[in-house]
C-alpha cells in the first residue's frame, strides 16, 4: 500500500483540487505527461449534498456513492481514467468513507440525505450503520475521535460488516475504473483494524490501465498526529512538513538547519509520507502556518526544496483564488463549475491559479525525473540563509533567503555550460535565462541576488546547452 505506481521515473502527485473529469483528462493528455508529473489526487468523486453557496466543503458531505459531483459523472470519470493512464499520469482518490452528511437535503445524484434519522436510501445507509451520537470533542482521545461526529458529520460505524461492504465496494468499483490508489479522509477518525480489514479486501489494481499484476493501491492517510498504528497499514500526510518548512523559508529558522532535513526534523521515515507545503485545508487556516500561492516567492522556494530534497512522495497544491475560506470553485449562476482557461505562458485563467503550471514549479518537477535514484551530496552553507547541494552528478541546486551569493561552489556536474532552470530555459541549445559554466573540477561560479525574483538557482543533467 506505500508504492504509488508511478510510471518510470516520474514523481509527484498534483491535487487538481475541484477539478471537472473532463478538464483533468485533457491536462494529463497536454500538459502533465510532458512535464513529468506522476499522479493526480482528484476531489470526492462521490455523490455529496448540495448545500447554499456551493462551499468546496459541501463535497465532504457524502449522500450516497454514485459516481455524479459537479466535477462530473461515472462515464467522464471513466473517461478521465482512461485517458490519463495511457498517457503514464496516475489517478488518486480523495475517498471519505468515515461519515456521511450532517445536514438533511439533496444530494448531486438526486439522493436523499436525511441525516436527522440517518436515512441514506441511495447507498442505502439506515440508522443502525452509525455509531451513537456523540461531538469530538478531543482529538487527542481515540475512542471519543474516532466514535463520535467529527463537526456534526454523522459518523459510519465501521465496525459493522455491512458499512465495510459497502466501503469495500465503492472503492472497488474506483480500481476497477482505473483509479491508483486513495487519499483516505479522516482516517484519524477510523479505528485502525477495521480501516485494515477494508485495505485488505480491496481488489488488486486493474492491469487493463497499465498496472503489474498484483499491485496493491496506494493508500495515503489523513492523520495529524504521526501514530504508527496507521503507518503499519499504509502511507501518511506528514502535516510537520509543511508547516516546519514553511517556517524556514519565511525566515524564522536558517536554511543551514535544513542539513538533517527529515526524519531529524522529527518527520516519518519518508516512505511513509506523502510531502506537502499547503492542502486545502492548510492554506485556509486563520494566521494559517503554510506558505501558499499567496507569498509566491517563499512559496516557490520551499517547493523547489521539496522537489530537490530525496525525501517523500510529493505531492503539490492546484488552487483557485480565493479571500472567503468558503468559496468554491470558479462557477456559473447555475453553480456548474467554470474550466479553467490558460495563458500563452501555461497560467490559468478564470480564476484558477494552478500553481502546478507555474513555470519554476514544473522545472523542479523535470528535475526531481532527472535526479531520481541520488543523494544529496556535497551540501554547502554559508553558515546562515544560503545553502547549496548535488544530487549525485545530475543536478545542482542554490537557496538563499538573505544576502547575494557571488562565489564558486560545486556543483558535481561534468563540465559545460548549463542553463539555470529557474530563471529561463534551455532553448534551442541556448539559456533563456542564467547560464552557469562548470569547470573540470566540477566547480561553478554562482551569482543569485536575494532580491531576484526567485530565491533559487539550478541546473541538471538535462539543462546543459
Ligand atoms: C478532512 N480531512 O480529514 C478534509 O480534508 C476536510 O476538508 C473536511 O472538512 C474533513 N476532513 C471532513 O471530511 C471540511 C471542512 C469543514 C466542513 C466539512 C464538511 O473543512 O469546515 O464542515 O468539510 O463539509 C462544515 C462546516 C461545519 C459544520 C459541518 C457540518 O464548516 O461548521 O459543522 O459542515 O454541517
Ligand atoms: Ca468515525
Amino acid at each position: 500500500y506505500k508504492d504509488p505506481h508511478f510510471r518510470g521515473d516520474r514523481n509527484t502527485i498534483v491535487h487538481l483540487f475541484e477539478w471537472k473529469w473532463d478538464d483533468i483528462a485533457s491536462e494529463c493528455e497536454n500538459f502533465l505527461q510532458h512535464k513529468g508529473y506522476a499522479g493526480v489526487q482528484v476531489s470526492p468523486p462521490n455523490e455529496n449534498l448540495i448545500i447554499e453557496g456551493r462551499p468546496w466543503w459541501e463535497r465532504y458531505q457524502p449522500v450516497s456513492y454514485l459516481l455524479i459531483t459537479r466535477s462530473g459523472n461515472e462515464s467522464s470519470f471513466k473517461n478521465m481514467a482512461k485517458r490519463c493512464n495511457a498517457v503514464g499520469v496516475r489517478i488518486y482518490v480523495d475517498a471519505v468513507i468515515n461519515h456521511m452528511s450532517a445536514e438533511n437535503g439533496i444530494g448531486t445524484a438526486g439522493s436523499v440525505a436525511n441525516a436527522t434519522y440517518k436515512y441514506f436510501p441511495g447507498v442505502p445507509y439506515g440508522p443502525n450503520d452509525f455509531n451513537e451520537p456523540c461531538e469530538i470533542t478531543n482529538y487527542d482521545d481515540n475512542v471519543n475521535a474516532r466514535n463520535c461526529e467529527l463537526v456534526g458529520l454523522k459518523d459510519l460505524d465501521q465496525g459493522k460488516q455491512y458499512v465495510r461492504d459497502k466501503i469495500v465496494e465503492f472503492m472497488n468499483h474506483l480500481i476497477d475504473l482505473g483509479v491508483a490508489g486513495f487519499r483516505m479522509d479522516a482516517a484519524r477518525h477510523i479505528w485502525p483494524p477495521n480501516l485494515k480489514e477494508i485495505y485488505s479486501r480491496l481488489k488488486n489494481l486493474n492491469t487493463q490501465y497499465g498496472f503489474p499484476e498484483s499491485a496493491r493501491p496506494f493508500i495515503y492517510q489523513e492523520v495529524s498526529n504521526m501514530d504508527r498504528d496507521y503507518a503499519n497499514l499504509g502511507t501518511l500526510v506528514e502535516f510537520k512538513y509543511g508547516r516546519s518548512l514553511s517556517n524556514v523559508f519565511r525566515g524564522n529558522d536558517k536554511l543551514k538547519w535544513l542539513v538533517n532535513w527529515g526524519p531529524g526534523w522529527g518527520l516519518l521515515d519518508g516512505l511513509d509520507a506523502v510531502a506537502f507545503i499547503d492542502n486545502h485545508d492548510t492554506q485556509r487556516e486563520q494566521n494559517g502556518q503554510s506558505l501558499t500561492y499567496k507569498s509566491a516567492k517563499q512559496y516557490k522556494m520551499a517547493i523547489a526544496f521539496m522537489l530537490a530534497h530525496p525525501y517523500g512522495t510529493t505531492r503539490i497544491m492546484s488552487s483557485y483564488a480565493f479571500t472567503d475560506s468558503n468559496k468554491g470553485p470558479p462557477a456559473d449562476n447555475k453553480g456548474n463549475i467554470i474550466s479553467p482557461g490558460f495563458n500563452s505562458d501555461d497560467t490559468c485563467t478564470n480564476g484558477w491559479i494552478c500553481e502546478h503550471r507555474w513555470r519554476e514549479i514544473y522545472d523542479m518537477v523535470e528535475f526531481r525525473n532527472v535526479v531520481a535514484g541520488t543523494s544529496i551530496e556535497n551540501w554547502w552553507s554559508n553558515d546562515d540563509q544560503q545553502i547549496a547541494f548535488c544530487r549525485g552528478n545530475k543536478g545542482f541546486i542554490v537557496f538563499t533567503n538573505w544576502g547575494d551569493v557571488e562565489r564558486d561552489l560545486q556543483t558535481c556536474l561534468p563540465p559545460g555550460i548549463y542553463c539555470d532552470v529557474i530563471s529561463g530555459k534551455l532553448v534551442g541549445g541556448n539559456c533563456t535565462g542564467k547560464s552557469v559554466t562548470v569547470k573540470r573540477d566540477g566547480k561553478a561560479f554562482i551569482k543569485l541576488g536575494a532580491l531576484e525574483f526567485n530565491g533559487m538557482l539550478a541546473i541538471h543533467a538535462k539543462s546543459k546547452a
